[in-house]
């Protein structure tokens, strides 16, 4: 294979760039400039092993995988491809050559959102894992102008701005102006025999951007395809030659639309005919192409299923069914059985929530209007299901159309080889409840893959000390090898090791604190204990009961403010649905409550609430690495896995949470001796359904009856007393994630954690404890998983040991 290499140092390439990809002089380039300077060198770096890659994969003609995902949580991407190719200190030493600072380079960067949370995230961290795995891989995603809006505060309310990521030139991607295809909507289907013919009224044009994803040392580099929706006709000309020039630009706006922005909304169903749209659209297109790709090397579509694995990402792409089976019939021209088969054989769907609200399901009315051909299919997969409901005795009764809705998830699990779920409880309550009766009918196709995190980014990017105090005592392999980690196991009882682990996280505490007084002007004290609950805000997570308990403790302070306090900053951060209002009145009450917290002389260091805002991924990275206490506290039975909790736990940080999710592996992994778990289990919470009533539980609790009578009388928001109000109300009306059924376990809990770290050896043993015992949480263990369990493929880079 030939050498693209550019030849030289990285010195040498980022004077080019900065010369003929920028334009500029050192001297009169800005951060920005340096940025786009090293990105171009840097990506120069990636073109051999990522063709030698695509090659490879094409020689050894082996099954591929197909990752399709609505959302791609990419965050940064240069400083990660430093790393991942070893080049940090030739990096830093070029640009230091120019009295530029490779740390505001790399920080100069936009994060690319294009994702909401969890789900968006895991996608970023097996697209790392693929590659450094060598298992050959795309995914395949919408390149969406704008990701996650941006988020301020004003007087604390939440605001949303536009993210607009794209405004500064972008240029780790590739445009494929020639990798193009249709994607027809509405119109109509006529019966032709056997097959059908689709005629669409609209069709708009995907278009591909390729992104490489180079893996550790950029040993194999996948890709990741975005599709941007374009014009099929930029102009129409009956209009513009009358010279109505805007109604002539209209197709070109109303194509555009599609891959305009991200859903902000993580956890409701939205319902909307653009959100269809955006669904049938990248699904349509990456089927298109990988079908493209398959028919280049076989003549036989019944091979589809030993050459292809496609992986839906939760139900978003689950129209990736009866699209397959209408490519297979009404382009290829098999029968629709043999159609179903192939696309059964091929298709796989991860579940990531079994929360109600938001299970997808379509208006039949809708599905119809947009996709007439498609509602003809989900039919026809509607009747196999019956037929396999019938032949399987079981009694039961589902189905995919049902009160005049398409339910997504039902689609996805029929048309699927295999079904999993992201944690083992989450996986066993798949099967107790939402798929009871399709896991009756299939009782072999649901599986478990417990989440995983990459160690590429949240450990050895975003802790340096951390990575070279690894690097020190158990060599280098950890990074794609996490298990390694638990060679530091038995240093949790040697008092120097401890020290040192230590220090590496109060250099990072300290980080943060500059971090914090720079951005946001408070002043916090690193040796504090940093207590940090960081994700989407949403009931189910209980932020709420988080800050109930920081405005308990700050009574209890002040009223005794000469106790053995152990002094805490709780740090906030995240985003509410924009039409989340419930969510939002939450943001508006922690932002209330750490205002008087912060300004009460009483309280002084003791405590300290830090809400910085616009939360996302490089937040995260200097967030984890300084954390003390990880605050992983949903009602049992609701998260369907969490990877922050994995995050932090591997950064050193000890988990104060419930048994939900990935937590109880946490538990499993790291001992009971080593978190602090408390409240009630799934089987509880379902069990104390029955006659609930909050203002019972509030009646036993003199702590959390204290805050509520501060809250109802506007001890948090003076001037304005009913601010407030709505939390409340809903809290007594509908407490359906049981915040005040929890509430004196978390305050015993976190009691026991304050005296926790007044023992500084003993919590510096369970910090290191926490690392040694996390390496299962590498989403490298979890692509294996997959490889093995659910796609059936192997590493090419096996091949060549
Ligand atoms: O997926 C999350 C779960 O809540 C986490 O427990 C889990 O760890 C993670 C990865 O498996 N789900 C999630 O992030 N959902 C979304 O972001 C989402 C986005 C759009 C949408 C629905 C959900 N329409």
């Amino acid at each position: 294979m030939k050498d693209f290499d550019a030849s030289g140092t990285l010195a040498s390439a980022i004077d080019f760039h900065l010369a003929h990809s920028v334009g500029k002089t050192p001297d009169s380039a800005s951060i920005t400039d340096w940025r786009l300077a090293l990105s171009r060198a840097v990506r120069d770096r990636l073109i051999t092993p990522w063709f030698d890659a695509t090659h490879q994969t094409y020689a050894k003609d082996r099954k591929r995988v197909y990752y399709l995902s609505m959302e791609f949580l990419l965050g940064r991407i240069l400083e990660d491809a430093v790393n991942n190719l070893g080049l940090e200190d030739e990096a830093k030493e070029a640009l230091a050559a120019y009295d530029v600072d490779f740390v505001d380079v790399v920080g100069d960067e936009p994060d690319a959102a294009l994702g909401n949370g969890g789900l968006g995230r895991l996608a970023a961290c097996f697209l790392d894992s693929l590659s450094c795995l060598g298992i050959p891989a795309h995914g395949y995603g919408i390149r969406y102008a704008h990701g996650l809006f941006r988020q301020s505060f004003e007087d604390g309310r939440q605001m949303e701005m536009a993210e607009d990521w794209l405004r500064h030139q972008h240029n780790w991607e590739f445009e494929r102006s020639e990798c193009l295809y249709d994607i027809g909507f509405g119109g109509q289907v006529t019966e032709n025999g056997k097959s059908a013919v689709w005629t669409p009224s609209d069709i708009v044009m995907a278009q591909a951007y390729d992104t490489p994803v180079p893996g550790w040392r950029a040993s194999w580099t996948n890709t990741l395809r975005l599709w941007s929706a374009k014009p099929r006709q930029i102009f129409d000309l009956d209009p513009f030659n009358r010279g109505e020039y805007m109604q002539a630009a209209a197709p070109e706006v109303l194509a555009e639309t599609i891959s305009r922005v991200l859903y902000p909304d993580d956890s409701t169903e939205i319902g909307k005919e653009l959100r269809l749209k955006q669904e049938f659209f990248f699904t349509s297109a990456s089927l298109q192409d990988l079908m493209r790709r398959f028919l280049a090397h076989n003549g036989d579509l019944r091979a589809l299923p030993s050459k292809v694995a496609i992986q839906m990402n939760d139900t978003h792409p689950a129209i990736a069914g009866p699209e397959l089976i209408r490519q297979l019939m009404d382009v290829h021209g098999l029968g629709f059985d043999a159609a179903f088969d192939i696309a059964q054989g091929t298709l796989h769907y991860t579940n990531h929530t079994l929360l109600p609200e938001a299970l997808e399901a379509w208006e039949v009315s809708l599905m119809g209007a947009i996709l007439p051909r498609h509602m003809q299919l989900i039919e026809r997969i509607d009747d196999r299901l019956a037929r396999d409901v019938k032949a399987s005795e079981t009694g039961v009764n589902t189905h995919i159309v049902d009160n005049g809705k398409v339910n997504m998830g039902t689609l996805a699990f029929t048309c699927a080889r295999k079904v999993n779920g992201v944690s083992a409880l989450h996986t066993n309550l798949m099967k107790q409840t939402v798929f009871s009766d399709l896991h009756a009918v299939y009782p072999d196709r649901i599986l478990n893959q417990t989440n995983g995190v990459t160690p590429r980014r949240w450990v050895h990017g975003c802790n340096p000390g951390l990575r070279n105090l690894l690097n020190d005592t158990i060599g280098t392999e950890w990074v794609r090898d996490l298990e390694q980690l638990k060679r530091i196991a038995p240093l949790a009882d040697d008092p120097d090791f401890c020290q040192r682990f230590m220090a590496v996280k109060q250099e990072n505490k300290r980080r943060l604190t500059d971090w914090v007084s720079d951005k946001l002007g408070v002043d916090i004290a690193p040796d504090a204990m940093f207590d940090i609950q960081i994700k989407r805000i949403h009931e189910y997570k209980r932020q709420l009961m988080n800050a109930l308990e920081t405005a308990a403790l700050a009574n209890a302070i002040r009223r005794d403010p000469g106790a053995a306090w152990t002094p805490r900053v709780k740090f906030f951060g995240g985003k509410a649905a924009p039409a989340y209002i419930d969510a939002k009145n939450i943001i508006r009450l922690i932002n209330d409550i750490a205002k008087s917290i912060n300004n009460d002389p009483v309280i002084g260091d003791r405590l300290k609430v830090v809400y910085p805002p616009n939360y996302n991924v490089s937040m995260a990275e200097i967030l984890i690495p300084a954390a003390d206490l990880s605050e992983q506290i949903s009602t049992a039975g609701k998260e369907a896995s969490g990877t922050g909790n994995m995050k932090f736990a591997l950064n050193g940080a000890v988990t104060i949470g419930t048994l939900d999710g990935a937590n109880v592996e946490i538990r499993d992994c790291v001992g009971d001796d080593n978190i602090y778990i408390f409240g009630m289990t799934a089987d509880q919470v379902e069990g104390a359904r029955e006659g609930y009533v909050t203002q019972n539980y509030i009646d036993q609790s003199p702590i959390l009856s204290e805050v509520i009578d501060q809250i109802r009388t506007g001890f948090y928001s003076p001037g304005d007393p009913t601010r407030h109000w709505p939390v409340l109300e809903k809290l007594l009306r509908d407490d359906y994630f049981m915040v005040a059924a929890d509430f004196d376990a978390y305050w015993d809990a976190q009691r026991k954690v304050d005296e926790g770290f007044a023992d500084s050896d003993g919590w510096a043993r369970m910090a290191v404890l926490n690392t040694a015992h996390s390496g299962w949480f590498s989403s490298d263990r979890t692509i294996q998983g997959y490889a093995d369990d659910i796609w059936g493929v192997s590493s090419l880079l096996e091949d060549d040991k």
